[in-house]
């Protein structure tokens, strides 16, 4: 029995949920859904509505991607992404990703918005969005770059790093022209190795619906 994850492809959260569960090598029956069309099984396990939803074979529901990225990293964590040595690491983890989430991931809608509907405000938002993107420019500069674009903590990968990587990316992609010479020089070359790596294939490959197919399909594992 495995357990069964409820994916939507391009939510930045369920990519969050499925990068734990790539890095954990943890295999999932995947059901890649909708949100116009959630699924009466998902929502009777998370009444709340959101994805992704993880649910266990004993019956446990996890549905917060953050969690689900440390329920899968606490059954196995083999390039030691929690930092367990590092006492202080996890929870100074989990505080930027809540920064992110509460402060960043609103402010990055704004801005998505005002660059779609090619508003007046288009530059004022990015720049209340660029606070939390210098910062993290500043996390890579600090330590200097590795050939792999270095880390936001520590010297080494952590948690904080996939778990941040899908917003990242969304940002990067509102004006694209404009993130190719922003100052930002680490963050891209941060990005662009995680995008380019076989960790980010696997967590990014498409699967087809499940209401269509309603057919589960094996996610993850070596
Ligand atoms: N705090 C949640 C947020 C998840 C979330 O908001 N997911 C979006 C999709 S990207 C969602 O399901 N929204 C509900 C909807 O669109 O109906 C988590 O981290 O898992």
């Amino acid at each position: 029995m495995l357990p069964i994850l409820y994916s939507l492809q391009h939510c930045p959260y369920a990519m969050r949920a499925r990068f734990g569960l790539v890095m954990a090598q943890q295999q999932v029956m995947l059901r890649a859904v909708v949100t116009k069309n959630k699924p009466e099984e998902m929502l009777a396990a998370s009444p709340k509505g959101t994805i992704p939803v993880l649910i266990l074979p004993d019956s446990r529901v996890i549905d917060e991607s953050l969690d689900i990225m440390i329920w899968a990293l606490q059954q196995n964590d083999p390039e030691d992404l929690l930092h367990k040595d590092n006492t202080s690491d996890l929870p100074a983890m989990i505080e930027l990703i809540e920064r992110n989430d509460q402060e960043f991931k609103p402010q990055l809608e704004i801005y998505k918005k005002a660059k779609r509907f090619h508003q007046k405000n288009e530059i004022e938002e990015r720049q209340k969005c660029e606070v939390f993107i210098a910062e993290l420019e500043q996390r890579l500069t600090i330590k200097g770059l590795s050939t792999d674009g270095g880390y936001f903590m520590g010297q080494k990968p952590g948690l904080i790093d996939y778990a941040l990587l899908p917003f990242v990316r969304q940002f990067s992609r509102v004006n694209r022209s404009w993130f190719v010479q922003a100052p930002y020089p680490n963050l891209r070359t941060w990005l662009d190795g995680h995008l380019q790596s076989r960790d980010y294939a696997k967590a990014m490959a498409k699967y087809p619906l499940w209401l269509d197919e309603h057919e589960e399909c094996l996610f993850g594992g070596i």
